[in-house]
C-alpha cells in the first residue's frame, strides 16, 4: 500500500475528509468500488434491471442470515410487539411495485474537490420489482401509537464507521412509514431476495435515495422522538463544514442518464460512433414529483432538444426517453441530458458540491468520437 492510501486509510477511519489535488483513488476506496458495484449503463435497456445488474451498496459486510431461525421484531410504541418468521410475513396478501432506487452517493466521484467515500460516477442506481407487505398494516397489526414521531429499522450487519461502532440503522418519519407504498419486500424481481440485496427482507420506501432501503431487516422500532443514529444525524447529511449539523438527505433528486451510444475502448472507455443519425436512449427518475421533461444537448449544452418521454411502469419506476442525434461530420462531440420534474426541480449543469458527496445530480456528459465508418482498420 502506498503513503497516501495508508495516511487516507487513518484520517477517513474518524472524519469525512476530501482528496488533496494531487491525490488519485486510494487502495481504500478501490476496495469499496470493487465490493459494491454500480449497474452497467447498457442495462438501462431494461425496464426492470436484472438483479446481477443492479447496483449494490453495502456498507459493512453481507451478515449471514439463517432463514429459519430468523425474526422479524416489531416494538417500541405498539400495543402488541410482534416477533414474526419469513413464512408469518409471506402468508400476507403481497403486493408488488417497481422502484427505481438510487444511492445518495452517486456522482460522488465527478465532484471536485472529490469527497473520499464509495467513488460513484453516475451508476448507483437500478430499478426492481419488489414484492412485500406493506408496512403500515404490519405496524397496525401491532397496535401503532399514532402518536410517535419516527421509526428505526435496524440491520443485522454490523461494523465501524468513522469510529463509532454501530448496527446499521435508518429512521423514517412515522407518516412516511405509513405511505402505502412502504414494503417489506422479500422478493427482487419475482425471486427471493438475493443475499446481498437483503434478504430474507428489506425496507422499500419509493422516492428516497438508497440509504433509507435498510436490507437484512431485524427489528422496526417506533418511538416518540427523533432518531439520532449515526447514518441520520451524521453520515446522509448535505453540509459544506465538518462541523456544522447540515441538511438530512431524503427524496431523490431528478436525474436523466443516457445509454452511452456507439462503441467503447475497453481501457478508457472512450466511446466511437459512425457519422450519421443515432438512436440515444436513456432513463430519468425523481423522487420529488414525476419526470415532466428530458432535454438532450450534443454540443456541450450549448443548445437543447426535447427528448421523447414514455410514461413509466408505474409512479416509482424510471421513465425510458429517446431522442435522434445525427452527426455529420467527424470529430470530437459531448453528449448531454438533463431531466426536469413536476415540482420543477432541474439537473444543474454545474456541480452542487458538498464535503459527503450526497445527492450530486449533475448533468450526465458523454463523450463520443465520430468517425467516418469503418471505425478502426488496424488491429494488433
Ligand atoms: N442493512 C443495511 N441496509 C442498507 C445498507 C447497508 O449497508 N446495510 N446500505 C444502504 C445504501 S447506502 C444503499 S444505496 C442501498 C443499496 O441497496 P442495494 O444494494 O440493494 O442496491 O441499501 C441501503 N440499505
Ligand atoms: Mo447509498
Amino acid at each position: 500500500m502506498t503513503a497516501t492510501a495508508d495516511e487516507s486509510m487513518s484520517q477517513a477511519s474518524t472524519r469525512s475528509r476530501v482528496a488533496a489535488p494531487d491525490e488519485g483513488i486510494g487502495l481504500d476506496e478501490l476496495a469499496l468500488a470493487a465490493r459494491n458495484h454500480g449497474m452497467p449503463l447498457e442495462a438501462m435497456r431494461y425496464d426492470l434491471t436484472p438483479a446481477g445488474l443492479h447496483y449494490l451498496l453495502v456498507h459493512y459486510d453481507i451478515p449471514g442470515i439463517d432463514a429459519i431461525s430468523w425474526r422479524l421484531h416489531v416494538d417500541g410504541m405498539v400495543a402488541n410487539p410482534l416477533s414474526l418468521s419469513l413464512d408469518e410475513i409471506r402468508a400476507r396478501p403481497p403486493v408488488t411495485i417497481p422502484v427505481t432506487i438510487e444511492c445518495a452517493g452517486n456522482g460522488r466521484a465527478r465532484l471536485n474537490p472529490r469527497p473520499v467515500s464509495q467513488p460513484w460516477l453516475v451508476e448507483a442506481v437500478g430499478t426492481a420489482a419488489w414484492t412485500g407487505i406493506p408496512l403500515a398494516q404490519l405496524l397496525r397489526a401491532a397496535g401503532l401509537d399514532e402518536s410517535g414521531v419516527e421509526v428505526v429499522f435496524t440491520g443485522a450487519d454490523h461494523g465501524v464507521e468513522r469510529g463509532v461502532e454501530q448496527d446499521y440503522q435508518r429512521a423514517l418519519p412515522l407518516a412516511e412509514a405509513l405511505r402505502e407504498d412502504a414494503l417489506l419486500a422479500y422478493e427482487m424481481n419475482g425471486q427471493p431476495l438475493p443475499v446481498q440485496h437483503g434478504f430474507p427482507l428489506r425496507l422499500v420506501i419509493p422516492g428516497w435515495y438508497g440509504m433509507a432501503q435498510v436490507k437484512w431487516l431485524e427489528r422496526i422500532t417506533v418511538q416518540g422522538e427523533a432518531f439520532d443514529g449515526f447514518q441520520n444525524s451524521v453520515a446522509y447529511r448535505v453540509k459544506a463544514e465538518a462541523e456544522e449539523p447540515g441538511e438530512p438527505v431524503t427524496r431523490i433528486r431528478p436525474r436523466a442518464l443516457m445509454i452511452p451510444p456507439g462503441h467503447p475502448d475497453f481501457m478508457s472507455r472512450a466511446r466511437f460512433v459512425t457519422v450519421g443519425t443515432h438512436d440515444l436512449v436513456g432513463r430519468a427518475w425523481s423522487g420529488l414529483a414525476p419526470v415532466t421533461k428530458v432535454e438532450f444537448s450534443a454540443d456541450a449544452g450549448v443548445t437543447w432538444q426535447d427528448a421523447k418521454l414514455e410514461p413509466p411502469l408505474g409512479r416509482w419506476a424510471w421513465c425510458r426517453w429517446s431522442a435522434q442525434w445525427t452527426v455529420t461530420e467527424p470529430g470530437r462531440y459531448e453528449l448531454l441530458a438533463r431531466a426536469t420534474d413536476a415540482s420543477g426541480a432541474v439537473q444543474p449543469v454545474e456541480q452542487p458540491w458538498n464535503l459527503q458527496g450526497m445527492a450530486n445530480n449533475m448533468t450526465q456528459r458523454v463523450t463520443v468520437i465520430a468517425f467516418s465508418p469503418p471505425i478502426m482498420t488496424s488491429r494488433s
